[in-house]
Formats: structure tokens, C-alpha cells, sequence
């Protein structure tokens, strides 16, 4: 070795100690490891990508001694709400929750938090057409659940625990 490269290679280590090549190479993982969560959190249930930001919908259950048990919109988001759910319709009687409404192609990310103050009842919330089933939620549990509206038509959202729990999902 030359004088020249010697003080070239002592250069280098001092750039670049291996303790910070170490480190560079844990950051890359942690790096690598969070592109790879990120991707896999954009596969919607029904196993397409998102080519777009999903639509918020914000989803209550609960129980109104007038209306029984129901589901009503906690929060528009961006999706288009045509009705308010329960509250909006008058007298008694089951209500309908609100109906949304979604373009082809968009993905849809229902939140679902269950408040039923009422009855404490368990809760879920099914689209057969989508696949989408959430857990049975236990009182002020919430789950969100994703999907991508691939497909038009008029489509129901149930609770299987409660019948007369449903609303509409029209994909247009
Ligand atoms: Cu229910």
C-alpha cells in the first residue's frame, strides 16, 4: 500500500465507522419494514389495491327506546349521506341507517363504533357483496373495515344480530 492510499483508507473508516454502517443498515430495515406495512394496509378486504385515498364513513350502533336499534352517521366524511339515519325519520319504528353513496372503483373505509348506551348489545356490520364483515363489537368497541367498491348497484348493510338493523350502499 502506497502512502497515498493508505491515508485514503484511513479516510474512509473515519467517514465511515462501522458502527454507522450498522446503524445505516438498521434504519434500512426499519425503513423497508414500513413500506412493506404500508403497502399491505392499502389491500382492501376484497383484495384490490387503493388507487386513491379511501372514503371515511364514520358508523354508530345503538339503541333509541323510539327507533330500536340502529345505525346513524357519525360523520359524513366525504362520502354523500343522503339521509341522516335515525332522527331523521319522525314517529316510531325501525329507521334505516343513512344511505351512502359511492363512485365505482373508489374505496370505502367504514368505521364502526358501537354505542349502543341503551342495551349494551354486541353489534356487527356485513356488505355480503364486498366481503366485508366486522367482529361482533362489544359496547364502544370500533372497527374499521375497508373495501373497494368494484362494482355498481344497490347494495344493503346489515347487523346479522339485529334485522331490523340495515342501510344502503349505492356504488354508481
Ligand atoms: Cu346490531
Amino acid at each position: 500500500m502506497n502512502k497515498r492510499n493508505k491515508t485514503l483508507s484511513k479516510k474512509y473508516q473515519k467517514k465511515f465507522p462501522k458502527i454507522r454502517i450498522v446503524l445505516l443498515g438498521i434504519i434500512l430495515t426499519i425503513g423497508a419494514l414500513i413500506v412493506y406495512g404500508g403497502i399491505n394496509s392499502l389491500k382492501s378486504s376484497n383484495g384490490n389495491y387503493f388507487s386513491s385515498p379511501p372514503r371515511n364513513i364514520f358508523l354508530k350502533a345503538l339503541y333509541s327506546p323510539t327507533h330500536g336499534y340502529a345505525y346513524t352517521s357519525q360523520s359524513t366524511g366525504t362520502a354523500k349521506i343522503l339521509n341522516s339515519g335515525a332522527g331523521a325519520n319522525s314517529g316510531s319504528g325501525p329507521t334505516h341507517g343513512p344511505t351512502l353513496t359511492m363512485n365505482k372503483g373508489r374505496t370505502l373505509a367504514i368505521h364502526l363504533i358501537n354505542e349502543d348506551t341503551g342495551k349494551h348489545s354486541n353489534h356487527n356490520l356485513n356488505i355480503d357483496e364486498f366481503n366485508v364483515h366486522t367482529k361482533d363489537l362489544g359496547y364502544f368497541q370500533s372497527q374499521t373495515v375497508t373495501f373497494t367498491a368494484n362494482k355498481t348497484g344497490t347494495f344493503d348493510y346489515y347487523c346479522s344480530i339485529h334485522p331490523e338493523m340495515t342501510g344502503k350502499l349505492i356504488v354508481d
